[in-house]
């Protein structure tokens, strides 16, 4: 296990040099996010949350050490055994590592080299195990480890071979194994532990706080005093309580001086734009609302910002596609797909390729340097991070990342509306208790949000203003609530007229439906 432990850290160090997705724990990782079947992916979600990638990585470790554990024992007895397990190790590593998007046939020098190491520290460790271990003098030195029968023993001419030699020979071997333990454990932490300090110090953050974000255009615009309703989540969710859903391990780190945006496939005019030129189109700053598909009734995978970016409309306009591009895929530099109608982006509304969130550069984790942000369709279908390529092409002839694992092509965001306040299971004195929260059916508007208290009739809630029909609406009641326990119930009405269903419907294929309720306790 120690060997293996020196294998992995060596493998953090070239990875240093060939990037932090070749590193094998983080490979084999990212092959497992993208193969891994629906149920057992649901099931690790369900777990482990937000923390399922986190999750993932030490699973994969603990399969590792179980794995290493296995070579350890059977390689006392079977050397070469044990050479080809490391040589399959160091082989499954390169592999995934090959696999991964953007990168180069270097992502193989960690596993490959890692496993290098492995073998003369196994050996090595082997050995001195063998010396620091009992043996009878029938079975000596034939249980001796390794390629290297000659690991000298007590047998040996010129020791004492009495009872008592002997087993002070075993304590000394015993406190030099746990010592050569010990500085081999030392050094795969070191290693691993600088690894990663090297790679996050080649990370974008420097170039991210280089970032001078251009003026806008037009000026951004005011929101109203009344848009914050008492009791409702902030209408401006900060950058760092957004919600963060990806599939990457590790978070690509796109130098705006190296990145790129190909708009390629059907189209007359293929494009592609540097950062510098990108920062030369005109800039609009515009509250949207983004949420996730995977987001329950009642969940927090949704949240506004002010975006800055430049239209996607007037790029695709100067791209010239061909009228059967329908689908417009956007992929990432990690090789993340998500496939848009290419008559929404053209529909005026402002799909922007944004570079600026509430004010600052990107945050690396929402995509820096460039993403994408389509008003009313869930991020899955729209809102690809560290965006490097627009590719036309048919809905016929393409499915993007999430679609052949069970989710819809298209995915419109469903009207949908929650309580924050008060709390599921909160208690409150008898008398007006304000209730408030947000609704969203983000590119047609709310009209109208009701709440509906046990089996009452339900009753309109005050919208307050909005900048437009691409963000969240707040609302509030103020609830005459009386002792006892009572069941809230919210629906929406979007400016389409369409009301809320209430029937209950899992986020898989296209979205969650569903009235939220909160049971409160009035005393
Ligand atoms: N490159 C990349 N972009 C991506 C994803 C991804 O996995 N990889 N996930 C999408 C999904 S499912 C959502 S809901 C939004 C979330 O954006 P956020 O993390 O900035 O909130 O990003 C989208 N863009
Ligand atoms: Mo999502």
């Amino acid at each position: 296990m120690a060997a293996a432990a020196v294998a992995l850290g060596v493998a953090e160090l070239v990875a240093v040099a060939t990037g932090a997705r070749s590193a094998p724990l983080v490979a084999v990782g990212g092959v497992v996010v993208d193969h891994v079947p629906a149920p057992v992916k649901d099931f690790g979600i369900a777990v482990f949350g937000v923390h399922d990638k986190i999750a993932l990585l030490v699973g994969t470790a603990l399969l590792v050490t179980g794995y290493a554990y296995g070579l350890g024992v059977i390689g006392r007895r079977r050397w070469a055994v044990a050479v080809t397990g490391i040589a399959v190790f160091g082989a499954i590593g390169a592999a995934a590592a090959l696999t991964r998007t953007g990168v180069g046939p270097e992502a193989v020098l960690p596993s490959l080299l890692g496993a290098a190491v492995a073998v003369p520290v196994l050996r090595y460790l082997l050995r001195a195990a063998g010396r620091a271990e009992p043996v009878t003098t029938a079975s000596f030195p034939a249980a001796t480890v390794g390629p290297d029968p000659a690991g000298a023993g007590p047998t040996v001419a010129g020791r004492d071979d009495s009872a008592q030699g002997r087993s002070a020979y075993l304590r000394r071997s015993r406190r030099r194994f746990v010592r050569d333990l010990g500085i081999v454990a030392g050094i795969a932490a070191a290693g691993g532990v600088a690894g990663r300090m090297l790679t996050s110090r080649r990370a974008v953050t420097a170039a991210r706080q280089s970032v001078a974000l251009p003026v806008t255009t037009e000026p951004a615009p005011v929101l109203p005093a009344a848009v914050q309703v008492p009791g409702a989540v902030p209408y401006v969710t900060p950058n760092r309580d957004f919600y963060r859903i990806d599939t990457a391990l590790v978070t690509p780190q796109v130098d705006p001086a190296s990145w790129r945006l190909r708009i390629h496939g059907m189209v007359r005019n293929p494009i592609t734009l540097t950062w510098a030129d990108l920062l030369r189109r005109p800039m609009v700053a515009r509250y949207v609302t983004l949420a996730c598909v995977s987001n329950e009734v009642g969940g927090d995978l949704i949240g506004n910002a002010l975006w800055l970016g430049t239209p996607i409309r007037e790029l695709l306009d100067e791209a010239d596609p061909l009228p059967e591009a329908d689908q417009v895929v956007q992929r990432s530099v990690d090789g993340w797909t998500c496939g848009t109608p290419t008559a929404v982006l053209r529909d005026g509304r402002d799909a922007l390729l944004a570079i600026g969130m509430n004010g600052e550069p990107l945050p690396v984790s929402h995509g820096f340097p460039v993403r994408m942000v389509v008003p009313g369709l869930y991020g899955y279908v729209s809102a690809c991070k560290w965006i490097t390529e627009l590719e036309l092409t048919r809905f016929a002839d393409f499915d993007a990342y999430w679609v052949p694992r069970g989710w819809s092509a298209q995915a419109p965001v469903k009207t949908q509306s929650r309580i924050d306040t008060p709390r599921d299971g909160a208690s409150r004195r008898s008398g007006p208790v304000t209730v408030a929260g947000v609704a969203w059916a983000q590119h047609r508007g709310i009209a109208k949000v009701e709440v509906q208290v046990d089996d009452g009739p339900w009753t309109n809630a005050a919208l307050a203003p909005t900048v437009s029909a691409d963000t969240w609406t707040q609302w509030s009641l103020s609830w005459p609530a009386e002792p006892g326990r009572h069941t809230l119930r919210v629906r929406a009405t979007d400016l389409d007229g369409s009301t809320q269903t209430g029937a209950r419907a899992e986020p898989a294929p296209d979205g969650a439906t569903g009235w939220h309720e909160v049971a409160v306790n009035i005393e």
